[in-house]
């Protein structure tokens, strides 16, 4: 009986749940992708829809560096199926693309029903903010290190946030406005594993990477690379969990790579832990300092001072994360239930 008790005692702490009563005031997050180029991002930006839903955040803008139009148009279309259509959406006109990538955007957008109409609704004539002008409003009406930056793509707009100069928004340069406003990154990108391991995140803008580790005024929760792998989403979820409605994410999904298939959930984990804390799904490592050295193998430095943790949840954990990401992502947005 007392280890049944015990059980219960670790299963309340483990819950994960979207749905969980907020603790505090919702999180401010600003979601930073290179939507487009892995399914990924897309699966990531539900969950911080689904916990905006919930309560638990403020989503307060998404900010996408990948150089195609359709990135954009997707993410507008993802802003008016989750409910939030005013979401702010800021793009970054001065970045590096990968263009070898499986374009799931552009598919997506030409999507058509039965009727030949667009399948997904979405923004007649957008207008979208310049990156680093919306990064610079924004962060400069927040209270100081309140807004956590997801950031689950390239570092591009990140260095150039951080080298940016005062403006009509702030008088700070964009090192001083980080390190007055932001709280941390929630970070997917390098590895620390497999050695002379080239992570595409770093390596796709390296000069930007080196920037960001080199420079970041504030603290960053790292997922590697290998942890992203070592948690796969079941294709067998996409195939049999979403019959109740179309939905952006599904058809990215099955538009990304020949269905079925499991996908790592690298930038998944990293925007549930910008929701979820506290939650004693996660483990994090000591503190230390990232190096970003050659052609994009990044380096640990284990420093008690150090800027830097790495997120290293046990082999229990990881069910648990996985168990998180079936249950949100399978989950109704709130306007549809
Ligand atoms: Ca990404």
């Amino acid at each position: 009986m007392k280890h049944l008790i015990y059980l219960f005692v670790a299963l309340l702490f483990c819950a994960c749940s979207a749905e969980q009563t907020p603790k505090h005031e919702p999180q401010a997050i600003i979601f930073e992708t290179d939507m487009g180029n892995d399914i990924d991002d897309a699966m990531a930006l539900d969950i911080l829809f689904k916990n905006m839903d919930a309560g638990n955040i403020n989503l307060l803008a998404v900010s996408v560096h990948k150089n195609n139009p359709y990135s954009a148009e997707y993410i507008d279309i993802m802003r008016h199926w989750y409910g939030y259509p005013s979401l702010p959406i800021g793009v970054n006109s001065a970045c590096v693309t990968d263009m070898d990538c499986v374009d799931y955007c552009t598919k997506v957008a030409r999507l058509k029903n039965e009727q030949g109409e667009p399948m997904f609704k979405r923004t007649a004539n957008p207008q979208y903010e310049e990156a680093v002008d919306m990064y610079r409003r924004l962060l400069s009406s927040q209270p100081d290190h309140s807004v956590v930056i997801v950031t689950v793509g390239f570092s591009t707009t990140m260095a150039q946030l951080l080298q940016s100069q005062p403006d009509k928004y702030s008088s700070l340069t964009g090192e001083e406005l980080v390190a007055q406003k932001v709280k941390y990154f929630s970070i997917m990108a390098g590895e620390f594993v497999q050695e002379d391991f080239r992570e595409y995140n770093v390596w796709n803008d390296l000069e930007a990477s080196k920037y960001f580790f080199d420079n970041s005024p504030r603290p960053m929760v790292i997922v590697p690379w290998t942890l992203g792998d070592q948690i796969q989403y079941p294709g067998s979820s996409i195939a049999n969990d979403f019959a109740w409605s179309d939905n952006p994410m599904v058809e990215g999904y099955k538009a990304y790579l020949e269905m079925p298939y499991d996908r790592p959930t690298w930038d998944v984990i990293s925007a549930m832990y910008a929701c979820h804390p506290d939650f004693e799904c996660f483990t994090l490592s000591d503190k230390g300092e990232v190096k970003v050295v050659g052609e994009g193998v990044t380096e640990w430095r284990d420093d008690e001072n150090g800027r830097y943790q790495i997120l290293i949840p046990t082999e229990e954990q990881r069910k648990q994360i996985l168990g998180y990401f079936i249950k949100t992502l399978t989950t109704k947005p709130k306007h549809m239930q």
